[in-house]
């Protein structure tokens, strides 16, 4: 018989993904609460609550006091059914957090939340700063009292997926506090810095981690709660110790792989993934004809493989985004909640998030709404390219003030930093000496990369509509007031290097992760698993790599590409045991 499992709504992100884990694992349907009335009313039917949280704490805190929903949820804690918050749901079952300290929470758990330190003296490279937010693949640990079961099946062999800048941080002394009051542990490392990754008393559980987000090892998880095995005993192959070989990162997130498709439509109106070299994505027909768009496959069952392939994360690109679409048919949206169906990893889109005048109604509808439709369709970030040129630039000109009312500003407020990507699709410029420019260079200091004319600098200059319109600003200008404007993640693309093969732009990646402090992604030109490996071995470590062309063209496997790293180079990478 179908069960219902009720979720809390306080339109707070990607629920989406959320239902579809849950009905990957059984026969269930889903029902939203969004009111205290409502949630009053069917306390007596319910038998598992959900209660899912993104973004900011304050804002998601308020919404939830705002709908009338704390007392009822109290009451619902109280009657000693199941209940499970994920990322800020955890955080609101705390007293505050120092992102809101305004803010009173549920005062549950007698811990406190503040931000990770992207000072982090575990830090060894010169002038880089850990990224805040924590982004990525991090592994649990169980503390000493609850080793030989495995609490709702989290399993210390596996990697979870976390996105979050504010945690519960504990000494040894709060973790002994916890434990006095009935509360079970698990932590995880960011760089030195220990944090709660789940918490469980009773009938409450919660994981800082998105479950719906990590994969099959989340899934179990998601699964554990609903079937009431809160703890299990794991069998002797399900625990696979780490082989000390591999290092450990110093943030302890293993090295992120990610799948990237670049959509847009054909010559018959299908939306396909396809691949361009610097950005044309055209082929020369045989007969003389027309250009053809290159179709490399469907996006939705490309996604798919690669989720199964092992890739960490799913990008989506709409790459002719400047064509207006009205609202209802935003392209990318179908291939959004589809992929969600199937793929169990965070998924971002991007192309044409900005505000927008929708063709059909003549409304006026912004960024930030845009970016809501395609969380309710999936998406976990939405990552911004030609506006968030026009936003930099209108910055630097307004003296480096804010207004407030941009697409990274408004979308980052509501959602959280961690769900902004800045895409940048950057080209090279030479220049013959600094003074030549008020953008910062680069001394190129290899006499075969010299320019054309012998010029010993450069500097990368931003472009968008895909390249066709180039600005006066340069890459590193754009990224670091993206990231005083509220960007979490910067999609670090090469326009130079774009469909190469021949390996990341390195001196590009250098310059704008070292003055930057949000997570960056390496893109364009992985040709071989060698390039990754190159990639994460730079000193200034990148977060993340990006591939495309070499996984369209089955040339490697996601998996083929860790398996890669973890044999020749002993990195760590996430499998799914
Ligand atoms: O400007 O906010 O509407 O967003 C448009 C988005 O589409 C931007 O993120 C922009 O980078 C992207 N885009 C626009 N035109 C193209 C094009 O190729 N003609 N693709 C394009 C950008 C770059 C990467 C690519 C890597 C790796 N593609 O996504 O996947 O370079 O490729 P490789 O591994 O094969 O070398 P907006």
């Amino acid at each position: 018989m179908t069960k219902t499992i009720h979720i809390i709504d306080v339109e707070s992100g990607n629920l989406q993904s959320l239902a579809n884990a849950i009905k990957r694992i059984g026969d269930y349907s889903i029902s939203y609460i969004r009111s205290g009335t409502e949630l009053q009313q069917k306390l007596p039917e319910i038998s598992k609550l959900i209660f899912p949280g993104v973004g900011n704490y304050g804002h998601f805190v308020h919404e939830v006091f705002a709908r009338g929903l704390s007392e009822p949820i109290k009451e619902y804690i109280a009657s000693g059914k199941p209940v499970i918050g994920i990322c800020v749901g955890l955080q609101a079952f705390f007293q505050t957090s120092e992102e809101s300290p305004e803010v009173e929470g549920f005062g549950l758990i007698p811990l406190k939340l503040s931000k990770f330190n992207s000072h982090d003296p575990l830090f060894k490279c010169e002038g880089i700063s850990k990224s805040v937010p924590h982004i990525g693949w991090n592994t649990i640990i169980s503390t000493k009292e609850n080793t030989s079961q495995l609490l709702y099946g989290m399993n210390p062999a596996n990697k979870y997926y976390f996105v979050h800048s504010y945690a519960a941080i504990v000494s040894d002394e709060d973790i002994k506090k916890a434990e006095a009051e009935g509360w079970k542990l698990q932590l995880a490392k960011y760089g030195s810095e220990r944090f709660v990754a789940a918490i469980s008393k009773g009938n409450i559980f919660a994981t800082q981690f998105h479950p719906e987000k990590s994969g099959f090892a989340g899934l179990k998880v998601i699964k554990s709660f609903l079937e009431d095995e809160k703890l299990i005993t794991p069998s002797a192959s399900t625990l696979v110790n780490k082989d000390p070989g591999i290092e450990t990162t110093a943030t302890g997130l293993s090295r992120r792989i990610i799948a990237c498709l670049d959509v847009r439509s054909n010559e018959n109106g299908d939306l396909v993934v396809t691949k361009g070299d610097q950005y044309n994505v055209k082929e020369a027909s045989n007969d003389g004809g027309e250009e053809k768009v290159r179709n490399l496959g469907k996006p939705v069952e490309l996604a798919t493989r690669y989720f199964t392939q092992g890739a960490d994360e799913v990008t989506f690109l709409n790459i002719t985004s400047f064509r207006n679409s009205p609202l209802k048919d935003l392209p990318m949206l179908q291939v959004l909640k589809k992929a969600a169906e199937t793929v169990f990893v965070p998924l971002t889109v991007g192309g044409g998030i900005k505000d927008m005048v929708d063709p059909e109604t003549g409304a006026l509808v912004p960024a930030v709404k845009v970016a809501d439709l395609y969380f309710r369709s999936g998406a976990d970030k939405v990552s911004i390219g030609s506006d968030a040129v026009t936003i930099a630039e209108q910055y630097y000109a307004n003296g480096k003030k804010s207004t407030g009312k941009s697409s990274i500003e408004t979308i980052s407020s509501t959602f959280g930093a961690q769900a902004v990507v800045i895409s940048v699709d950057p080209k090279r410029k030479y220049v013959s000496s600094p003074s030549e420019t008020v953008m910062s260079v680069i001394e190129i200091t290899d006499p075969t990369k010299y320019g054309p004319n012998g010029e010993k600098y450069c500097y990368y200059q931003c472009t968008s509509q895909g390249g066709r319109k180039t600005h006066e600003l340069g890459a590193l200008e754009l990224c670091v007031a993206c990231e005083a404007l509220g960007a979490g993640e910067i999609l670090l693309n090469s326009i130079d290097h774009d469909g190469s093969n021949k390996g990341y732009n390195l001196e590009l990646l250098r310059q704008i992760k070292t003055k930057t402090s949000i997570p960056v992604i390496a893109s364009s030109g992985a040709g071989n698993p060698s390039h990754f490996q190159e990639v994460f071995e730079m000193d200034c470590g990148v977060d993340a790599a990006l591939g495309a062309g070499l996984f369209h063209r089955g040339e490697y496997t996601v998996n083929d590409i860790k398996k890669y790293l973890q044999d020749n180079a002993h990195m760590d990478v996430r499998y799914e045991i």
